[in-house]
């Protein structure tokens, strides 16, 4: 698997943003969103505060790694009396939709009933309108395909009930309005035993639409002695029934190694929540949080990392 090991290749700058980089004293920066506007890629960023609450602010740069600028005022933060927000917002994903002409941001919102699901749209990314909380706690790690399927919008997202809190997994629900959303349908599960993704699952970025199916690029959490370990694993599912998945990757393709992965607040967490798909260079570059502390890039062939995930077997 040594062609998987090498899909994606870090930035010699990483970590490329990090605390040190915040016009204010913050805690830690992580977990992005990435979309590019107007030629400049724009990331909205998990800002975590020294209050231990996260709120979400925009950092813009022309070539996506370096000369950021960023924003003095978040885009997204609790408003004061809206107990369900009270907590933060936290892991945001952006995707541009054309139908709506607006990128679409989901992030968690989370308050005293837990982690929820949140939905915001935005034209440029220096105002947002909020359309709320779309899916009831315990739910988080969520995203909207870009079109609709089937006539429907469909949100990937993550369910967790006390009573199946373990091995959590990857659904999706359908809405024609995005507001009301149908009972979630699971699409993949974490893996029994020993598996590197076998505690639970989630999106990492937006899918993105490639002509064999979506494809999807996940993290995957496994409990171990000393805690847990977030990696990368990909899959593809089928472009007209989302909730079938084609492909699916048997070994991660990035794990914490870096000295920015392996320790921070939370060591070992490798959490991608950004996509960029560059066509004319035919790069993808992919935004992670390094343990829940800075802001780091890996770049792959988007070419290789489709030839990857459709040498992986059908589950
Ligand atoms: C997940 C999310 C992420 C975080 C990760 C590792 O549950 O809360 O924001 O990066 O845990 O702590």
């Amino acid at each position: 698997m040594t062609a998987q090991s090498e899909l994606f290749h870090r930035h010699p700058a990483n970590p490329i943003l990090t605390a040190a980089d915040w016009p204010t004293a913050v805690n830690v920066v992580f977990n992005p969103a990435a979309v590019v506007v107007g030629g400049e890629t724009v990331l909205l960023a998990r800002v975590e505060t020294r209050s231990g609450i996260s709120r979400l602010d925009v950092a813009r740069s022309e070539n996506g790694v370096d000369g950021w600028i960023v924003e003095p005022e978040p885009l997204l933060a609790p408003i004061p009396g809206n107990e369900e927000e009270q907590w933060g917002f936290e892991d945001a994903r952006a995707v541009w939709v054309e139908e709506l002409g607006r990128h679409v941001i989901s992030c968690t919102s989370y308050g005293p009933g837990g982690p929820a699901v949140f939905l915001a749209t935005t034209e440029d990314f220096s105002t947002v309108e909020r359309i709320g909380i779309v899916v009831a706690p315990e739910d988080k790690n969520a995203a909207l395909l870009p079109e609709r399927v089937g006539g429907k919008w469909i949100l990937f997202h993550r369910p967790t009930s006390g009573f199946a809190a373990t091995h959590a997994g990857i659904s999706l629900s359908r809405s024609a309005d995005l507001r009301s959303w149908s009972t979630p349908e699971v699409v993949m599960q974490a893996r029994q035993g020993a598996w590197w993704d076998s505690l639970r699952i989630g999106i990492g970025p937006p899918l993105l639409k490639t002509e064999h199916g979506w494809l999807l690029i996940y993290h995957g959490v496994k409990e171990t002695v000393s805690g847990a370990i977030y990696r990368v694993g990909l899959a593809l599912l089928d472009l007209e029934e989302p909730t079938r998945v084609l492909r699916r990757t048997t070994d991660w393709v990035l794990s914490p190694s870096e000295p920015y992965e392996r320790s921070g607040d939370v060591p070992n967490a490798l959490f991608p929540c950004g996509v960029v798909h560059d066509e004319s260079s035919g790069e993808l570059r992919l935004y992670y949080g390094g343990a829940d502390t800075s802001i780091c890039l890996a770049t792959a062939s988007f070419d290789d990392v489709l030839a990857a995930v459709l040498a992986a077997p059908t589950p």
